[in-house]
């Protein structure tokens, strides 16, 4: 999969896409976040994990804050300084392991 930086109609309509699921652009920076809430710290954890094996497998990876039950998201690709078709499949990926 191609990391060059995502531009223009395919950029937006997979933006658009994925709000649907509650990602959003982080505010001043060419980034995606979304807030994961589990039932408690367990199912948070377990899912980091899973999320953790998959990302590893794209060598494509998070940055992430867990506190809890709560896990805060955000995906931009380092190597290119904004988002990639990357960030949109490790979104995704994330979304279905999150059920
Ligand atoms: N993860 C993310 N989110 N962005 C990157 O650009 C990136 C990565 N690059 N994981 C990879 C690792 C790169 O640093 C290694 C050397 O392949």
């Amino acid at each position: 999969m191609s990391n060059e930086k995502l531009t223009g109609d395919a950029r937006e309509a997979a933006l658009a896409a994925l709000a649907k699921t509650g990602w959003g652009m982080v505010e001043g920076r060419d980034a995606i976040t979304k807030t994961f809430v589990f039932a408690n710290f367990i199912d948070a954890f377990g899912w980091m994990s899973r999320a953790a094996l998959v990302a590893e497998k794209m060598n494509h990876h998070p940055e992430w804050f867990n506190v809890y039950k709560t896990v805060e998201v955000t995906l931009s690709t380092h190597d290119v300084g904004g988002l990639s078709a990357l960030d949109l499949a490790l979104a995704e990926k994330m979304d279905k392991l999150a059920g």
